[in-house]
């Protein structure tokens, strides 16, 4: 059964290519193979430990509430060779503590019950410019959840017109694992740069279809970077290249973050078609972002 609504949705999706945006079902991988024998692999984590290895990742980086939820280092992490960030509502807040980067101290800011989830960077520890990098994980399924692997530099709040200085690269996000058909299994990429104010700019290569279940099977999401393009990968298939603004000639630092839609700590409604996190059915929870690596590689 599952194969035939496969075949179907893929017979959909070449239907769709021509339709417009809103109604698109994601375009396949289309393009160009990664080809590792050109790189090195230069820094990476195969989460082989049993905790999240401090050298290379700092938890909560900015803020205890992000956007619908709370943002927690109980809820990260690593075992049976995975990082793994939880999701899940809790009655009882966890303990007031949080890393505050910005002051660079310790914060007791007070958690409540909500829904709780966390984030990690490589913010301060390990950046790079150039190269491809890699992931390989299953996504969070439940509505409301946005899960991302992404790329930022400090400069990214610039206004000069250019991406040059600093971009925010989204290498994936996930928000289609709700209710609308058309969406599910989808991923998006796409850059952000000149802040997020009345100057920011972007652009975006669109939802990309995943053929293995996102959900339930390991897939890999990559972004090659080098001094003229970003060129997106799928399971090492080109899914699109971007360069508006021009791309980042900053080194960039790694992030793997889950969100909740909502703001200030209060799941609500919808955040651009990410569903209603009330909708959730109880088998969902609690949902898990299940990574099995990071990998950066360096051109040769
Ligand atoms: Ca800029
Ligand atoms: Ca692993």
């Amino acid at each position: 059964m599952k194969i035939i609504l496969k075949s179907i949705i893929t017979v959909l999706m070449l239907i769709s290519a021509v339709l417009p945006d809103a109604f698109s079902l994601g375009k396949l991988p289309q393009g160009k193979t990664i080809n590792l024998d050109e790189f090195e692999l230069v820094w990476s984590d195969e989460f082989d430990g049993d905790k999240l290895d401090k050298s290379k990742w700092t938890y909560n980086w900015w803020e205890t509430e992000r956007k619908g939820g709370y943002w927690h280092e109980d809820m990260v992490s690593v075992k049976d060779g995975n990082l793994v960030i939880g999701a899940e509502y809790k009655d009882e807040p966890l303990e007031n503590y949080h890393y505050d980067k910005w002051k660079d101290q310790i914060n007791f800011d007070e958690y409540k019950a909500g829904w709780y989830t966390g984030a990690i960077s490589t913010i301060n520890i390990y950046e790079q410019k150039y190269g491809y990098f890699e992931v390989r994980c299953k996504l969070p399924a439940a509505y409301g959840l946005w899960s991302a692997f992404w790329m930022m530099n400090g400069e990214v709040e610039n206004v000069d017109g250019s991406g040059q200085d600093g971009t925010e690269v989204d290498i994936f996000e996930s928000f289609y694992y709700k209710d609308h058909w058309w969406g599910n299994d989808c991923v998006v990429s796409g850059i952000h740069y000149d802040g997020y104010g009345e100057d920011h700019k972007g652009d975006s290569i669109g939802k990309t279809f995943i053929e293995n279940d996102p959900y339930t099977e390991y897939n890999t999401y990559g972004l090659e970077w080098n001094e003229n393009e970003y060129i997106f990968y799928l399971n090492g298939v080109e899914t699109g290249r971007l360069s508006t603004g021009g791309v980042s000639q900053n080194p960039e630092y790694l992030l793997l973050t889950v969100e909740f839609s909502g703001e200030n700590g209060v799941a609500s409604g919808d955040r651009h078609g990410a569903g209603d996190i009330n909708k959730t059915s109880d088998k969902n929870w609690p949902a898990e972002f299940v990574v099995d690596y990071v990998r950066c590689y360096q051109y040769k």
